[in-house]
């Protein structure tokens, strides 16, 4: 099984360099989060954001599986699978797509309690994707919600209402203003129906004997490790394992499965939702990072906070991964500048460096190397060889201080720009 992760705060362009890879494999597979991801793909010039579907789907031969350590929000997925054959009428996903009866549920109600509780001064402020992850994943952990197998049973209807109805209650009581539950009520079962003509199953038993007779695994990361629920900039995480481990809990594939380790990050950094950020930038030159490489939440719209390459944070998330190569996306987006800085370590109060940091303490002082810039013209790189140099010795810098090779290069949004370097 090879292993697809973020490696900052998300949106590293793990969708792209996915969808080149997942053709190799047999099997695409999901392992951790739910509608909070956004996976942009392009498809012959067009773009759509793919947000609970792996992104092998587009694949005849790949069969794509959403595992164990999901969860799952059945309108939004309908709305998904709605739209994908929208986008791609040869499309048949409930043909090669199987989803583990042990995910879990996102209920309505979720949704509205992740708004409730970001917008109530009663709770921290994340800053989340009001996807209802948390809330999920919340209830998963106090033994309380439902799976996906649950929607076979005879009391499920019974077991849904119960939840609806508390977390109502428990909302209407702090004076949020709500819909009709009546008709979210619906919307949810109808939508249940709509996830039945799926083949959901004991997806670990599918892919290990899918592994025992040599066929082959793409886990695919959502979010990154910098949002880690362990390992993360705490609070300020999601709710899942983003980690390489999180793939193996996440299908129930044992670590000793584990082959390349595929890190994607961006040349800079971007990240949506509050939390610690130490090389931000909140000068005209973050303006241009985030105009030039349109970085706005591909979920919400929101304008991503951005700022220069943070080695200590990169360094950090490698380590916990046991990241095998790096694939760095967005270099094409700081072409033209005359110098580029990398944050190499931070200088923390009590005057001692930082080198490897999870925790980013809040008032590290980032201290940056500046390399010269580069300035070519992307749309016509073909090979390695013809990257500018300065571009070139960026990346020497990088597998240096990092200790990885870089695997491929992403040299802009399309599908086809991305070199292999090694
Ligand atoms: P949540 O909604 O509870 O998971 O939010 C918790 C924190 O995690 C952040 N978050 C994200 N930040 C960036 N990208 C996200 N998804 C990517 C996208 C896709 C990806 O493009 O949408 O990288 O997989 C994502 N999901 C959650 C969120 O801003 C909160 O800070
Ligand atoms: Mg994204």
């Amino acid at each position: 099984m090879d292993i697809v992760l973020g490696l900052q705060w998300g949106d590293e362009g793990k969708g792209k360099f996915i969808d080149l890879i997942s053709e190799n494999y047999d099997i695409a597979a999901r392992f951790n989060g739910g509608s909070n991801a956004g996976h942009s793909i392009e498809r012959n010039g067009k773009r759509i954001t793919l947000k609970m579907i792996p992104s092998g789907i587009f694949m005849q031969g790949v069969q794509n599986v959403i595992g164990t350590g999901t969860v799952l929000d059945p309108v939004s997925f309908k709305n998904e699978i709605l739209n994908l054959k929208k986008f791609d009428e040869t499309l048949e996903p409930e043909k090669n797509l199987i989803i583990s009866k042990k995910a879990h549920f996102v209920l309505p109600t979720y949704k509205l309690l992740d708004v409730f509780m970001e917008e109530s001064p009663a709770y921290t402020t994340i800053g989340t994707t009001k996807n209802g992850i948390a809330q999920a994943y919340s209830n998963k952990i106090l033994r309380q919600n439902v799976r996906i197998g649950d929607m076979y049973l005879p009391d499920f209807q019974e077991r849904v209402n119960h939840i609806l109805d508390r977390d109502f209650k428990f909302l209407a009581d702090g004076g949020m203003e709500l819909p009709s539950l009546d008709s979210i009520r619906q919307e949810f079962f109808e939508a249940v129906e709509f996830l039945k003509q799926f083949n959901c199953t004991e997806t670990e038993l599918h892919l290990n004997k899918a592994l025992s007779e040599g066929k082959t695994i793409l886990a695919e990361g959502s979010q990154a490790a910098l949002l880690d629920i362990d390992h993360g900039t705490y609070p300020y995480v999601t709710s899942s394992s983003t980690t390489a481990s999180g793939a193996c809990s996440g299908l129930g594939i044992s670590p000793k499965k584990i082959g390349e380790i595929y890190g994607i990050a961006k040349a800079y950094c971007t990240r949506v939702g509050n939390g610690i950020f130490p090389t931000e930038l909140f000068d005209e030159m973050g303006e241009e990072i985030r105009t030039k490489g349109n970085e706005f939440g591909s979920n919400t719209g929101r304008p991503r906070r951005t700022g220069w390459l943070d080695l200590p944070a990169l360094r950090y998330a490698v380590m916990i991964n046991g990241v095998t190569q790096l694939v760095l996306t967005k270099a094409d987006v700081l072409s033209g500048l005359k110098s580029v800085a990398v944050c190499t370590h931070y200088e923390l109060e009590d005057g001692t460096i930082e080198t490897n940091a999870g925790t980013l303490p809040e008032n590290a002082k980032p201290i940056f190397k500046w390399l010269d810039g580069w300035d070519a013209d992307f749309s016509v790189i073909k090979a390695p060889s013809e990257l500018p140099k300065e571009l070139k010795d960026f990346l020497v810098f990088l597998e240096t201080e990092l200790e990885i090779p870089i695997g491929y290069l992403s040299t802009g949004p399309g599908r086809e720009q991305i070199l292999k370097m090694k």
